[in-house]
Formats: C-alpha cells, structure tokens, sequence
C-alpha cells in the first residue's frame, strides 16, 4: 500500500521514480547518490524539504517588502521581471541536515541519507535591486522571510519563517528566483518565487516567498531560534544539558564531496571509473583526492571546469584497485586548506555532516 501511495505522490509531485521519499508527515524526498550525475540538477531529482504544506493556490500572488523601508513595495512575478534587472546563479541548495543519518547518536530532524543536495541554474532578480527600491533603514541588520505554508495540522502557524543578514540580502549573488533550469520553479520547489542564497544551508532559501521585513535585529521567525539550524560555539557531547546561548545560525556551508559513480553494492571488473560532484560554501572548493584503500593512500582527482563561484563541479579519476571488496573515498579540501573529515563534530540536531563520502564495492576478477 506504501508502494503505491509513494508511486503516486512522485508523479503528482513530478519526481523521479528513484526519489526515496522520507517517512514523514510532510513531503520530503532525495534521490541516491547515483542519480545526482548532472550538471544541472533535473527538477525531479532535485530534493524536496518541506517542514509543514505544501502550499497550493497561487492566485493573485504578490511579494511585500515591509519594515524598515522608506517605500514599502507589493509586487507581482510580472512587475519584478518588468522593473529589475534579470540576474541568473548557478549555485549548490543543500539541507544543513544533509547526512544526518550518518551521525551517532543521529539527532533530531529528518534522517537525510547523501542527497539533500544539487545544483541548479536559478534566475530572477536581485534581492539587493528589490530592497534598495524599498530603501532599507540605516538600522537594517537582517531580513525576515514569510512563507503561506503552515505546520501540519496547526493552520496559523508558520512551518518555517527564515531570513538573512542584511550583508547577505545585498550581495550580488542573492536572488529573488522565479525560475529553476531556464523553467518555472516546480510547486514543491517554491512556485512562483524564493530566495536563492548561495553558501548559505537551504533552509535560508525560503520558498513561496509573500513577504520580507526589514528588521533591526536578527530574524526570529519559525525556526529561526533555540537549537534549530544552529550550531554550538563549542563542542558538546551527546547528553550534555544545552544552552541555546552557545548557539548561532548557521550562515556558511562546509566543503564537501558526492561520489556518482560506482554507486553502492556496486560489481565490476577492470579500472575503476570514479566521478563525482564536489562544493563549497563562501570557500572555494580547491581540490579532491579519492581513495580505494580505505583512507591510506590518495589520488588526486581531475576536476571539470566550473559554472561560476557558486556551482558544484565534476570529478573523475581511473583507478587500478585489486579485486576484492573496497570501499572508495572521495575528499574535497577548500581553498582554505580545509578538508573534509573522517568523523565531523557531533551536534545535537545533526548538521552539516561533510565527513568524507564513502560508497562499498566489489571489485572482481578480469579484465574491464
Ligand atoms: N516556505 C518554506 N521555505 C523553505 C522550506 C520550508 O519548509 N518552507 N524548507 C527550507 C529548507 S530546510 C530547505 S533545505 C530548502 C529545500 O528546498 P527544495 O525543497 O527546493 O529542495 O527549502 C527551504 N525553504
Ligand atoms: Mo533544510
């Protein structure tokens, strides 16, 4: 019954027949490492995070700019395109939960495998154009952001109200998008407008965008405080009492690494073909190695040329394993010279995992 259920909600969602969609009473979906082989991540393997509804009619649909303005502004989709400067990004979106699962004890929030994470081309229109039209307050710190979708079963209640320093509202890589891939964001990807801040953890590109409010002080909308998409100043252990003073949003994505291909469980003779997708956050990625020796020795990986600051980029590399069964790494390091780890710091709600990807195999025996 599940299966068919599962079955249905892909295609009304318009997703790929190999999402996996998580055991939860909101929509999320991710795709398995292998699926994420594109450049340009296709919409229906893209993957959907959605705290509370997905929001449905979009009739008479406007964005307000409220707050801390000289002006404020109410647009339609049709007036942004008609009043501002077009602007395209070709940036990573990736969940600050993305590989949850792999951390002990996990935390609490969605058990996210690998695949809360792709690269899109979004277009629309420069957030910083929309407020210096709004004419922000000298006193302006951060923008708040307000979606219609509500938690489940709690209409009035917003499912997720996040913002950004104001510092990151202006800069020129943050955009007011209304299109995915050169096409309309599908409904479950934020139809007909969200942000799209790159380097910042998804939750900051706040979908079904109706309103932004200029504030004086950091954003304190729905999951915007306490623990969520907060990190702790210092390290904690699993069990220690908490205090939410030691926590801060999480404004910066880490360097990280996705190996394609072979996927895993994989069986194959001959060379191994290894490709992959390696990111960064406001760091630039610099470089990857992949490893079939469990972490012993490293090969440098040939990496493809890049779609601008913000998008993710290929890796290949051939190696000659022995049969048998392997397990193959890959590790980006940033131009910062940080790498990814082997076991990153545990928090208590599960983010940002960037521990070196790991995919198990068999090598056997003959030629490729
Ligand atoms: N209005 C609204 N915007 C939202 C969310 C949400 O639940 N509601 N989820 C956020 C989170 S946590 C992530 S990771 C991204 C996911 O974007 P996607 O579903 O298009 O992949 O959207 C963000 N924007
Ligand atoms: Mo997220």
């Amino acid at each position: 019954m599940q299966g068919s259920s599962d079955e249905r909600l892909r295609l009304q969602l318009g997703l790929s027949p190999g999402m996996r969609l998580h055991d939860d009473p909101a929509i999320n979906a991710e795709p398995p490492p292998d699926l994420l082989r594109d450049r340009l991540t296709p919409a229906e393997v893209l993957f959907v995070r959605n705290n509370g509804t997905l929001p449905q009619a979009m009739d008479g649909w406007t964005l307000e700019v409220t707050g801390l303005v000289r002006q404020p502004l109410c647009l339609t989709v049709a007036e942004l395109r008609a009043r501002f400067t077009p602007a395209r990004v070709t940036a990573v979106l990736e969940c600050a939960g993305n590989g949850r699962s792999a951390f002990e004890p996990r935390g609490e929030g969605l058990p996210w495998g690998h695949g809360a994470v792709g690269c899109a081309e979004w277009s629309g229109v420069r957030l910083a154009d929309v407020l210096e039209a709004a004419g922000p307050a000298r006193e302006a710190v951060y923008i708040g952001s307000h979606s219609p979708d509500h938690a489940l079963g709690r209409p009035g209640v917003a499912a997720l109200s996040r913002g950004l320093p104001i510092a990151k509202a202006m800069a020129p890589e943050t955009l007011l998008a209304f299109e995915m891939n050169g096409a309309p964001l599908a409904p479950s990807h934020g139809f007909p407008l969200r942000i799209v801040a790159p380097g910042f953890p998804g939750s900051a590109w706040q979908k079904w965008l109706t309103r932004i409010v200029v504030l004086d002080r950091e954003h304190d909308g729905a999951k915007m405080t306490g623990l969520d998409y907060r990190l702790p100043r210092h390290a904690v252990a699993p069990g220690e009492p908490l205090d939410a003073a030691i926590f801060d949003v999480i404004t910066d994505m880490p360097v990280k690494s996705l190996i394609n291909t072979p996927a895993e469980g994989f069986r194959q003779a001959g060379l191994l073909q290894i490709a992959g997708k390696a990111w960064s956050g406001h760091t630039p990625l610099s470089h990857v190695d992949v490893s079939a020796d469990g972490g012993r020795t490293w090969h440098a990986a040939q990496l493809d040329s890049a779609d601008g600051p913000w998008a993710w980029r290929g890796f290949s590399a051939t190696l000659e394993v022995p049969e048998g069964e392997v397990e193959l790494m890959a590790r980006a390091t940033d131009c910062a010279g940080r790498g990814q780890p082997m076991t990153p710091a545990w928090n208590p709600r599960g983010y940002l995992n960037n521990a070196v990807h790991r995919v198990r195999g068999t090598v056997l025996p003959g030629p490729a």
